[in-house]
Order: C-alpha cells, then sequence, then structure tokens
C-alpha cells in the first residue's frame, strides 16, 4: 500500500528552511560572528531575504579571484523601503552617509520606489540596519516570501486625493509587515522597529497565522508578494505587474474607493513555457476603508492556495491563472464577510514619469529628475550623488523615488525653486534637459557585476545602446518621441521588460531576445520578435521599424502600438499565449 507521505508531493526545500528558522532566525547570527569568511551558509542566506540582506559577490573580479585560489569577494546588498517611494532629505542624508562606508560608494533607486546598497561587508550590516532605523526607514521584509515595499505614484499631481491614497499605501505595508521579534533581536539590540502612530494602529492582529506570526505563521508565504497603487491616467507603477493593485477611482476630487487588480507579475525561465510574464486582471472594486482587509484576505489566499512544490511556479499570477479569477473573488468575498461591487471605469495613459517643474495642487513645487539606470554616482564631471547630498541639506520638502528608477524633489516653496535648480545644473542632475526621449524611458535592471542570476549586461550596457539609436531616432527624426525601451540580464523581469514598448532580455554575455509591441499604457505585454541577437543585430533589426514609424504611423500612435499594426509582432493578449506566436 502506498502511503500518504509517498504519495505527497514533497514542498520546496525553502519550505523546510522557513519552517525550522525560528521565525527568520537560523543561524545568522553565528555566520555573522565567523570571520574566517565573508559568506554565511547557505540556508541562512534564504532567511536574510526576509530582513532585506542578500549575500552577493563581485563578478568582474570573480575569474580573476579563482585564478589566484581566493574566495569569491563577498558582500551584502541591503534593500531599504519606502513605501510610496516618499523619503526625507534627514533619511536621503543617512542613505548617502552609509553608502560611503559600502565597496561601491552608490545609491541605487529601484523599480520599485525602494533604495539600495551594494557591497556592504558582513560585519557591518548591523550598523546600516540600525543607522536607517534611527531614521524610520527599516529592510525588514524589503525581500523574501513576504509582501514587499508597497508603491504608490511618486509626484502629488492631484494634492488631496494623493495624499488619502498615500496613508493607504502605507497602511497597506504596515499591516503586512512581518511580526518576527527576531528582527529587532538581531539588528537593533531589541529595540522597537520606529513606526508612525499611524503604522502601528494597522499592523496586523488577529489573521489566524499563529501567535508570533498572526497573518503569515511560520512558513510565511510561498513566494515573495507585490503591491502597488495607482491613481489614473499615471501608470508610473506598472500596477498590472503586480501580484495586487489598487486603482483609485476618483470623482469631483473625491476618492471613491480602489479597483483591485489580481495576477499580474513579470519573472519567467527561458526555454520553460510554464513560466510566462503575466498581467493582472481587474477583479473588483472597493471602498477605501476597505483596502487594507482586501490586502490581508488576498494575502492569505496565496499563503493558502499558492503552490509550495515548484518554486517556479509559487507567485500569486500561477494561482490566479489556475484557479480563475471568479474564484479568486468568491473566495475574496467569503473571507471578508461582504461582496465587492464590480470594477468602474478608468483610463491610464502612460507608465512613464514626468520631467521638470510641476505644480502640485497644493500650490508647492514637483522637480523630476532623471537618474540614468536609478544609479546616484559621483563620475566625472557628473558628481550626482554629491549634488544629492547638498541638496538634501537645504531641502525643505521631500524626496520621492519613481517607479522608473528616477527621482522627484518633492513639495518646493516657489520661493526655492531656484536655489534648488542652481544645484541640480551645477551638480550636472540636469540631464532631463537633454536626454532624447528614449532615454528618458528607459528602465534597466541592476545586472553585472552584483547580481548573482545575470546572464548578460544590462544597467552598464542600455546607455550605450541608446546611444547608438540615438543616431537613428535623430536621422528619423524622433529624438523627441517617448519610445518605451527596458533591459534586463536575465528574464526574471526586474526592469519590467516585457512591458517595454522595447524590451531587451539578456541570455548569454552580449546576447539578449528583443521583444517588441507592449502598451505605452502598461496594459498589454510584448511579444518575442528576435532571439539571442547581439548589440549590431539589435540595432539592425531596430533600424528599419523606427525608420519605417517615423513615416508611416498614424496621428499620436505609439511605437508599441505600431509594430502590431505592421505586424512585426502579434499582440499579446494574456501572460498564457506570450509565448506563442498568436495573439
Ligand atoms: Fe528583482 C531577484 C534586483 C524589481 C523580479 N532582483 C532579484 C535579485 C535580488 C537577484 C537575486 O535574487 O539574487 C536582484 C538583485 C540585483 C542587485 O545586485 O541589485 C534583483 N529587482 C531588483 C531591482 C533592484 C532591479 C532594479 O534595477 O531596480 C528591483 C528592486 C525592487 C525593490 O525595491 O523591491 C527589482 N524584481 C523586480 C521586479 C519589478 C517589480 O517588482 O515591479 C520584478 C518583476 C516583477 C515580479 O516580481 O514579477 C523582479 N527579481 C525578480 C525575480 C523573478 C521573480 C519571479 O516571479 O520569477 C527574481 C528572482 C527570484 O525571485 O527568484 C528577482
Ligand atoms: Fe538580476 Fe535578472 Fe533581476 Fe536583472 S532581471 S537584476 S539580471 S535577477
Amino acid at each position: 500500500m502506498i502511503s500518504d507521505s509517498q504519495s505527497e508531493p514533497q514542498l520546496h526545500k525553502n519550505e523546510g528552511i522557513k519552517t525550522r528558522s525560528n521565525y527568520l532566525r537560523g543561524t545568522i547570527l553565528e555566520g555573522l560572528a565567523d570571520v574566517s569568511t565573508g559568506s554565511i551558509a547557505a540556508d541562512d542566506q534564504q532567511l536574510t531575504k526576509f530582513h532585506g540582506l542578500y549575500q552577493q559577490d563581485d563578478r568582474d573580479v570573480r575569474s580573476q579571484r579563482r585564478k589566484h585560489k581566493l574566495d569569491k569577494a563577498y558582500s551584502f546588498l541591503a534593500r531599504i523601503c519606502l513605501p510610496g517611494g516618499i523619503c526625507t532629505p534627514e533619511q536621503w542624508i543617512v542613505m548617502d552617509e552609509l553608502a560611503n562606508y559600502c565597496a561601491f560608494n552608490t545609491l541605487k533607486l529601484t523599480t520599485r520606489q525602494a533604495f539600495q546598497l551594494h557591497g556592504i561587508l558582513k560585519g557591518n550590516l548591523k550598523d546600516v540596519i540600525s543607522s536607517c532605523n534611527e531614521v524610520a526607514m527599516t529592510t525588514l521584509a524589503a525581500c523574501g516570501d513576504v509582501n514587499r515595499n508597497v508603491m504608490c505614484n511618486p509626484v502629488p499631481f492631484a494634492s488631496e486625493v494623493h495624499q488619502e491614497v498615500q496613508a493607504i499605501t502605507e497602511q497597506i505595508d504596515a499591516h503586512l509587515k512581518p511580526q518576527t521579534p527576531a528582527f529587532s533581536e538581531m539588528w537593533l539590540d531589541g529595540k522597537p522597529i520606529k513606526l508612525t502612530v499611524e503604522q502601528a494602529a494597522v499592523r496586523s492582529k488577529d489573521c489566524k497565522g499563529d501567535e508570533v506570526e498572526p497573518l503569515y505563521g511560520k512558513t510565511y508565504l510561498p513566494r515573495k508578494f507585490k503591491i502597488a497603487v495607482a491613481i489614473p491616467p499615471y501608470n508610473d507603477v506598472d500596477i498590472f505587474a503586480n501580484c495586487l493593485g489598487f486603482i483609485a477611482i476618483v470623482e469631483d476630487g473625491k476618492l471613491l474607493g480602489f479597483n483591485v487588480t489580481v495576477g499580474g507579475g513579470m519573472g519567467m525561465t527561458h526555454g520553460n513555457e510554464k513560466t510566462f510574464p503575466r498581467l493582472a486582471d481587474v477583479l473588483a472594486f472597493c471602498t477605501p476603508d476597505q483596502a487594507v482587509a482586501v490586502a490581508e484576505k488576498i494575502v492569505t489566499i496565496q499563503r493558502d492556495h499558492g503552490n509550495r512544490v515548484e518554486r517556479a511556479n509559487a507567485r500569486f499570477k500561477y494561482t490566479v491563472e489556475r484557479l480563475g479569477k471568479e474564484w479568486i473573488r468568491e473566495e475574496l468575498e467569503n473571507r471578508l464577510g461582504y461582496k465587492l461591487e464590480d470594477p468602474r471605469d478608468y483610463t491610464f495613459t502612460s507608465t512613464g514619469d514626468r520631467y521638470g517643474w510641476m505644480e502640485g495642487a497644493n500650490g508647492k513645487w514637483h522637480l523630476g529628475l532623471f537618474i540614468e539606470g536609478g544609479r546616484v554616482v559621483d563620475t566625472e564631471g557628473k558628481p550626482l550623488k554629491t549634488g544629492m547630498l547638498e541638496i538634501a541639506k537645504v531641502h525643505k520638502g521631500d524626496f520621492r523615488l519613481t517607479g522608473n528608477q528616477n527621482l522627484v524633489i518633492g513639495n518646493v516653496d516657489a520661493a526655492d525653486k531656484a536655489q534648488i535648480d542652481a544645484l541640480v545644473e551645477q551638480y550636472g542632475l540636469d540631464g532631463y534637459k537633454t536626454a532624447s526621449g528614449m532615454r528618458r524611458s528607459q528602465i534597466a535592471c541592476v545586472s553585472l557585476p552584483t547580481c548573482g542570476l545575470a546572464l548578460a549586461e544590462s544597467e552598464r550596457y542600455l546607455p550605450t545602446l541608446v546611444s547608438d539609436l540615438e543616431v537613428i531616432l535623430e536621422e528619423a527624426g524622433l529624438q523627441n518621441d517617448e519610445i518605451v525601451i527596458r533591459s534586463t540580464g536575465c528574464p526574471n523581469g526586474c526592469g519590467r521588460p516585457y512591458l517595454g514598448e522595447i524590451g531587451l532580455v539578456g541570455k548569454v554575455p552580449g546576447k539578449y531576445n528583443l521583444y517588441l509591441g507592449a502598451g505605452f499604457d502598461g496594459e498589454r505585454l510584448n511579444k518575442l520578435y528576435k532571439t539571442s541577437v547581439s548589440h549590431q543585430e539589435i540595432i539592425d533589426a531596430l533600424k528599419p521599424i523606427l525608420l519605417d514609424y517615423a513615416k508611416e504611423r498614424n496621428e499620436g500612435e505609439r511605437f508599441g502600438d505600431f509594430t502590431i499594426r505592421k505586424d512585426y509582432v502579434k499582440a499579446t493578449t494574456a501572460g498564457n499565449n506570450f509565448h506563442a506566436n498568436i495573439g
């Protein structure tokens, strides 16, 4: 007779690591105390992610070190959460200072409105985390199988509603944070995580997990979970790429509630068609005071029904694909104990950022800056990091990190604009004035040299590719057209390349898959156009299409739409036909 234990599929090994970890402690502290190596134990590397830390090594020096029989150049990446991307000048100054103690001496603005510090030696991790806590920033749950940094439109354009929506964003973020005391024990000498009163009020209490982790329980989620909130017409958070989304429905300047979206995600694996990017489905409508409960219940549905056997199929998008959005809605309403209304109409126009000065509804000014690759670094003639520090020293408003890796100097009084402008110009932060439309519409994931999963260059490659394409854009008269181009060093999709009108995804060093045809509004995925192409082949492939676009496009027609109308690629209508050459 076959016993149950033989027929039960075996859970993924990470499930065991989580269960045995004593709520994310594992043997991390022992590993940090071991000065004979810069690394920590393999199982603990899975657990530090929940604390916002990834073990990495400098891949530029790997082979050289191997030749000299040296260990890899290990260090850690710390990701620091900023719900909605908002950061105070005081917080910026601390981040700048911390970056000085890291091997790469840079601040990275991520595609989810967070900070990353690369190159932290393990002995310095505690200082980094406790310094962040001093100014109410945390690395907790920046990574790992939990809900991550919740995104929100960064620019307070329609200020009244924006503030309300930002407050809900922060509530959702705080409510879904893990509660394990391990974080404060390990990094803060037992001191509490600094929370605002609002955050403290919404932390999860009785969500049936267990006593230590009321929401998540011992095994947390099957996989990472991502949430974004957007106020149409701006889709600059790429809401449909998120597991769960809230689209604000605003009427006569009043926030009525949100359309709830479920099941988005980008990551896939080359050659495995069971994995695919998927855009979220619009599920239902909820009122502002239901949003936190909706987020909690959706997370519990994924906790209870997500795939804990195959990690490649464990994201919520596959749960939605498997169980169907009707089932998800019914289950959500059962767990909430009430029905939700049907979704309302909304319109998104673009996923890009706005640059230059913009006046907000509160009479304050906001300056959108273009930060190539999100990398705040001092280079010859462009001391961006020093410049931002000088601005942070005098700025009285806030900063807003965007989902396109850019930065907004927010809430500036009219009287202070000239001072900010002078600093922006002095330190070369005014790139937005001269960059082409394509350059301003780019995203490149980090990739080499720090990312352990990179198959090809991305952040260090895309600027060169765009420079070469600019010659064609110039010839075609398209230099000011916003054509969304995104690249990643592997198919995981950190730069959301499948939502690029032009998408490049690394296959092997120097070779990329080229995708075309995503929607400018972020509502259609692109499609594979060429496989494994080199730099010159990418240019040769794009040149005739760009020239054709300049000549043959209809009034206002976007590049992605054009490539479909002219049959360069078929439109992808759903994630499950992303791989097929059909619409
Ligand atoms: Fe990502 C893993 C960087 C946004 C999908 N991502 C990684 C790691 C941690 C590599 C690793 O696991 O060892 C990368 C660290 C590189 C480095 O050296 O910094 C990494 N991801 C990034 C960032 C920094 C890219 C950037 O240039 O901005 C972004 C940090 C966001 C943040 O602040 O939280 C980042 N990652 C994303 C996004 C975009 C988004 O969320 O809107 C995605 C696609 C959306 C999604 O999740 O579906 C994304 N990252 C992944 C995946 C694939 C997940 C999947 O479903 O298969 C991995 C690999 C994994 O989880 O196994 C990954
Ligand atoms: Fe690394 Fe791939 Fe993400 Fe780029 S897309 S940062 S190469 S995991």
